[in-house]
């Protein structure tokens, strides 16, 4: 479903939210919401409810416009958290948690960093939309993220070099596909790491805005030494 999202790109993202039972659900971006359809059928025979505005307790406008938001067990307890860009374009990880009323809210966590403290934010990497993915890309057992922008820089990788708990990034260095930068699209590049070929390493399929899924094996990717 990654994949369709991609092929959608700009428009439409898939998620699966614990709430107490396997239930998937759709969210659909628009300006600086992102909207709900959850599921009140059966993962099968899926049927969506009417659209709800997703909220962060405590957090007004939490959402950047025009941003867009993946869905990942960030700090690994069980129940998938967002990543996003909030309203000032700053890397953000809202928390899922049991609340007191017994439901599933989102919480603010943190601001994601650079190793020298600095708050990741879009300015810092591209002014133009940075599509996440969260991955361990390294295999060292804590999240890294591959952020799609797409231009000269196409696909770039965060290392996280602090921990699960902790993490901290490096700057930004370009995926490069054959010793060269990835340029299948000049926006709305949209990378998804997957292990596509069982290989036991990710590879990137990525989305593009003509509609073309692309593939690549992580045998012809390499990490640019310099960071962008
Ligand atoms: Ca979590
Ligand atoms: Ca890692």
């Amino acid at each position: 479903m990654h994949a369709i999202a991609s092929l959608w790109g700009i428009a439409t993202k898939y998620l699966l939210y614990n709430t107490g039972k396997t239930i998937g659900s759709i969210d659909t971006k628009t300006e600086n919401q992102q909207i709900l359809f959850r599921n009140v059928g059966t993962r099968m025979e899926p049927m969506y409810d009417k659209p709800e505005l997703v909220e962060v307790d405590d957090v007004d406008d939490p959402f950047g416009y025009r941003q867009h938001i993946i869905v990942v067990d960030w700090n690994e307890d069980g129940l998938n958290d967002v990543l996003t860009l909030d309203k000032d374009r700053q890397y953000t990880y809202y928390e899922r948690y049991q609340a007191q009323d017994g439901l599933l809210h989102l919480r603010f966590g943190y601001n994601l960093r650079y190793e020298d403290g600095a708050v990741i934010t879009q300015v810092s990497i591209h002014p133009w939309d940075n599509y996440l993915c969260a991955c361990d890309w390294d295999g060292d057992g804590d999240w890294d993220l591959l952020v799609g922008i797409g231009q000269r820089m196409g696909i770039v990788f965060l290392e996280n070099v602090g921990d699960l708990k902790q993490p901290v990034f490096r700057r930004p260095r370009r995926i490069l596909a054959n010793g060269k930068p990835i340029a299948h699209s000049t926006h709305c590049m949209r990378p998804f790491a997957v292990d596509w070929d069982n290989t036991g390493k990710l590879d990137i399929l990525s989305g593009s805005e003509s509609g073309w899924l692309h593939l690549f094996r992580r045998a012809i990717l390499s990490i640019e030494q310099e960071e962008c």
